[in-house]
């Protein structure tokens, strides 16, 4: 992948720069980021690559290699008018629009994408999409910010497709350190990076069921934020009335930090009633498993931290409702298989599963996905990419390509790490 192949037929001379941003997996802390909570992502091996060509006025015009998505053209400004929901020239815009909110910027480009990250699949497709074009804009008209600043610049502006996401993905895509994973917390925003224990091996598999983020998954997950929201504002107002004297706790976090975990369970459960009590505690459960998994990873306990993972999906399917029956399967299919644990990855809905398996194991269990989840449906071709080992792989990058000369921007990339 990341040829400029038919990038001169398109725009009449070479490409002179390659932006690129990785998918991630996120391998535990689920639906919390926009609880402001920490979460544990890394970066994989699998990307999404533009190359292009600055031009001299303010058009971007971006084609995308994969022919079922039409080439995107327009011009940078504040303010930009959204494609029809669910288009793809929205992950494009948006960075335009951020960018351009915030900054003199001018400068376009020409450019051509290419992905080898299923879409719709919790691999955080759309993060790879926006943070490619973002660092490509940023690099372009010389804007000069450091990764953490960037990420949330470009969280923001992933919430111009209509998702009320967190800031998980763009983070873990921009500043994530190859060999690892990361601690993500945010408000401020850090990244505190782990060494991924060298027998461990994170599977992924993709159930092939789309959860297109501008279709009803975004409806469910713009829900569910909604509900945290609410809950929070439930439990933040009884204890106001208990304790008049006191400010009250600003958010989950504070929450956590002042009574722990099970306290403001027992508290929650005299206050809140039905699914808005199942979102709560699916949060500050998970809250709590981030910290254990976080200290599992350090000491390489890999039984424990798959136990981890294994009640993050329960959780996920009982409390949080999003699993499915697909990604029931594929967890108890790598399970069954030699799992250390597995659960869901990304929003749900549909999408992909993580396991974690010792490497020794790894080919076990992927034979068993093959066996039992592609074969049966006869999903058998492509079945490599459907299934594959997650490389804990470094952040975004924008480079010149050899050999060729550029016009405006500079020429490494230039934002400090995190
Ligand atoms: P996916 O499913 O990869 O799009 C989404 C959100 C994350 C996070 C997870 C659930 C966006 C861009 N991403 O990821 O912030 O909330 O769901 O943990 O909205």
């Amino acid at each position: 992948m990341g040829s400029s192949d038919g990038f001169e037929e398109r725009f009449g001379a070479p490409p002179t720069h390659v932006s690129r941003a990785p998918g991630r997996v996120n391998l535990i802390g689920e639906h919390i980021d926009y609880n402001d909570l920490p979460v544990l992502p890394m970066a994989l091996q699998r990307e999404v690559r533009i190359v292009l060509r600055p031009r001299d006025d303010s058009l971007v015009v971006l084609h995308n290699a994969d022919p079922a998505f039409a080439p995107v053209e327009f011009e940078i400004q504040p303010r930009l008018e959204p494609e029809a929901a669910g288009h793809w020239g929205n992950y494009v815009k948006a960075p335009a629009d951020e960018l351009a909110r915030r900054f003199a910027i001018w400068r376009g480009f020409d450019g051509l994408v290419e992905s080898d990250l299923p879409t719709a699949a919790g691999l955080a497709s759309s993060s790879a999409l926006v943070n490619a074009v973002g660092l490509a804009l940023a690099h372009l008209n010389e804007v000069e910010v450091e990764t953490p600043a960037f990420a949330e610049m470009m969280a923001d502006a992933e919430r111009f497709t209509g998702t009320r996401g967190g800031g998980m993905d763009q983070a873990i895509s921009l500043g994530a350190r190859a060999g690892a994973a990361a601690r993500v917390s945010f408000k401020p925003l850090r990244m505190r990076h782990l060494i991924v224990p060298e027998h461990w091996c994170f599977v992924i598999a993709d159930t092939g069921v789309r959860a297109e983020k501008s279709g009803p998954a975004q409806k469910a997950y713009n829900l569910r934020r909604a509900e945290c929201e609410e809950a929070f504002s439930a439990v933040r107002a009884r204890i106001e009335r208990d304790q008049p004297d006191r400010p009250p706790p600003s958010s989950y976090s504070d929450l956590l930090r002042l009574r722990g975990v099970d306290e403001t369970l027992a508290l929650a459960e005299s206050v809140l009633r039905g699914n808005l009590l199942r979102r709560f505690r699916h949060v500050v459960t998970e809250a709590r498993r981030v910290d254990e998994a976080t200290d599992r990873m350090v000491g390489a306990e890999l039984a424990a931290f798959g136990t981890l993972m294994d009640a993050s999906h329960g959780s996920l399917r009982s409390d949080y409702h999003v699993s499915s029956v697909e990604l029931d399967e594929l967890t108890a299919i790598a399970r069954e298989g030699g799992a250390a644990g597995a659960r869901l990855t990304g929003a749900g809905f549909g999408g992909c599963i993580v396991a974690l398996v010792s490497r020794r194991e790894a080919d076990h269990v992927l034979d068993a996905l093959r066996a039992d989840y592609y074969r049966p449906r006869g999903l058998t071709d492509e079945v490599d990419a459907r299934a594959f080992v997650a490389i804990p792989s470094g952040g975004a990058t924008f480079a010149p390509i050899s050999g060729a000369r550029s016009r405006g921007g500079r020429d490494a990339a230039a934002f400090g790490s995190i």
